[in-house]
C-alpha cells in the first residue's frame, strides 16, 4: 500500500489514496491498520491515518482515523494536508469542497497550495449536539474537577468535541498533561470522550494552547482545537476575533466571522512518500 506522509504544524498523518478504488477495506481493518501505521516504533509513525476518498456531494470525501483507531468526524489539520494532496493530484481548483462526518466543508488554497484557508463551518454549542451530559444549551464555565484541579471549562463541538479551559501562562506551563489530559478525555462529563485544550490568552487576539487530543494524546497542533478554543474565548470575553493560536507546533489563524462561520488558515507539508510493508 502507497501512501504520503504529512503534516500541519507537527500533527502528522498518513495519507492513503483510496480516490480510484474507494475503501478497499472495512471499517474494522482501517482501524486496526491505522493502530499499526501510527505507532512510532513499530509502524511509520504518525498522529492519524487519513483516507482520500471519491465522494458524490463533493469533490473529495475524507475520512480520519486517530492513532488509537477511534474514527474522528473532522480534522482541521489533516484537512489542509488532504486537501493540498489532491488539489497536486488535479482534483478541484483553487477552491476545493470536502466531505467529511462533521458536513461539506469548503477550503481555499493560498501560496501555490501550501497554505489553506478552510471554511469550518458554525461551531455547535448546544450540550447535548458536543456532546456533553449537561442539560444546557451552551456550555460555558462550567465546572470540571480533575486530579485536584478545579477548573471552569467551555465546551465546543466543531463536528468533533473540545472541552477548553482558560489558565495562566504559569499555570499553562507546569500543567502536567500527560497525567490529566486522559482523566478529561475520559471524564464521565463527555459520553463522546473529547479533545482537550489548556489555553493562556496572551493579548484579545492572541493565545497559547497545549493539546490533549482524543484518541491520540499531546499532539503538536490542534485545527479543530484551535477553532473551538478562539470561539470558547469569545464566548467568554476574554478573546477578539480574529486570533492567532500558537501551539507547540505553530501558529494557526482563526478567524469567527459575521457569518457564523469559522475560517481556519495555515500550512500544509509533504514529509515523505512509502510503500507499507506490513
Ligand atoms: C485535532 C485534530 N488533529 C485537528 O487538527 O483538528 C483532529 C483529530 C481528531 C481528534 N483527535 C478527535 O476528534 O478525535
Amino acid at each position: 500500500m502507497d501512501f504520503v506522509k504529512m503534516h500541519g504544524l507537527g500533527n502528522d498523518f498518513i495519507v492513503v489514496d483510496l480516490l480510484a478504488t474507494g475503501p478497499d477495506r472495512s471499517d474494522g481493518e482501517w482501524a486496526e491498520l491505522a493502530v499499526r501505521l501510527c505507532d512510532r516504533h513499530f509502524g511509520v509513525g504518525a498522529d492519524g491515518v487519513l483516507l482520500a476518498l471519491p465522494s458524490e456531494a463533493a469533490d473529495v470525501r475524507m475520512r480520519i482515523f486517530n492513532s488509537d483507531g477511534s474514527e474522528a468526524e473532522m480534522c482541521g489539520n489533516g484537512i489542509r494536508c488532504l486537501a493540498r494532496y489532491v488539489r497536486d493530484r488535479g482534483v478541484g481548483g483553487e477552491r476545493l469542497r470536502v466531505e467529511t462526518l462533521a458536513g461539506l466543508l469548503d477550503l481555499a488554497f493560498a501560496e501555490g497550495g501550501r497554505a489553506v484557508r478552510v471554511d469550518m463551518g458554525a461551531p455547535r454549542l448546544g450540550a447535548r449536539e458536543i456532546p456533553v451530559a449537561l442539560d444546557a444549551e451552551r456550555v460555558v464555565d462550567q465546572p470540571l474537577e480533575v486530579d485536584g484541579y478545579r477548573w471552569r471549562f467551555t465546551a465546543v463541538s466543531m463536528g468533533n468535541p473540545h472541552a477548553v479551559v482558560f489558565l495562566t501562562p504559569e499555570e499553562l506551563a507546569a500543567l502536567p498533561l500527560p497525567t490529566v489530559g486522559p482523566q478529561v478525555e475520559h471524564h464521565p462529563l463527555f459520553p463522546a470522550r473529547t479533545n482537550f485544550h489548556a489555553a493562556a490568552v496572551t493579548s484579545p487576539h492572541s493565545a497559547t494552547v497545549r493539546v490533549w487530543e482524543r484518541g491520540a494524546g499531546p499532539t503538536l497542533a490542534c485545527g479543530t482545537g484551535a477553532c473551538a478554543v478562539t470561539v470558547a474565548g469569545v464566548l467568554k470575553g476574554v478573546l477578539e476575533s480574529p486570533v492567532d493560536v500558537t501551539l507547540p507546533g505553530g501558529t494557526l489563524r482563526i478567524a469567527w466571522e459575521p457569518d457564523g462561520h469559522v475560517y481556519m488558515t495555515g500550512p500544509a507539508e509533504y514529509v515523505f512518500r512509502g510503500t507499507w510493508l506490513g
